[in-house]
């Protein structure tokens, strides 16, 4: 059984949100269209508290409740089974989906029998290479979806240090196209 795991489409990670991905907007349209070859579609929101040692690193962003935190109004909604929220407490970082707080992404996905995970979203560098190395480390087959992640790149490189990263732990990259091709 496969799943989609869609990464922190929020607001706050998109243009004109408090901490964007420069092209966050742009992988909602093939996000979207791969959600009818997925029998599961979890999402994930960085949900913060309004005070959070998170804070130090980072502007404000995703706070719980706030537009920011929102998913990004052209996602979806109606086929997303479960939103798994992480970040949520005062020194809490969580930036893994599987840090999420609402419930335990890994019992939910296993007692679904879910052996495959396929990871989409935002930020290449932070919240998906994190999903996806705790996705390997749990046991999933792990994909990343090439033209379904955007990245931050803060620094020139950061982006494909990330992929590299996430291939040498076992991650396969793949495209939509690949997937939509069965
Ligand atoms: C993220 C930076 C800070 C992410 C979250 O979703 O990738 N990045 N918090």
């Amino acid at each position: 059984m496969k799943a989609l795991l869609i990464v922190d489409l929020q607001n706050d990670f998109c243009p004109g949100g408090a901490l964007p991905a420069p092209e966050g907007d742009m992988v909602v349209p093939v996000i979207n269209s791969l959600m009818h070859a997925f029998p599961l579609v979890v999402a994930s929101k960085d949900w913060h508290p309004d005070k959070t040692a998170h804070f130090s690193s980072w502007p404000k962003h995703c706070i719980q409740g706030s537009w920011g935190a929102e998913l990004h109004p052209g996602l979806r909604q109606d086929v997303i089974h479960q939103v798994a929220l992480k970040g949520t407490g005062d020194k809490d970082e969580g930036y893994s989906a599987f840090e999420a707080t609402n419930i335990s992404l890994e019992r939910y996905l296993k007692d679904l029998s879910v052996d495959r995970l396929y990871i989409t979203g935002i930020a290449i560098e932070y919240c998906v290479k994190e999903s996806a190395l705790d996705s390997v480390k749990k046991g999933f087959r792990t994909y990343v979806v090439r033209d379904a992640v955007a990245g931050v790149e803060l620094h020139e490189g950061d982006v494909e240090k990330a992929f590299r990263e996430m291939e040498h732990a076992g991650v396969k990259i793949v495209t939509s196209v690949e997937i939509s091709q069965g």
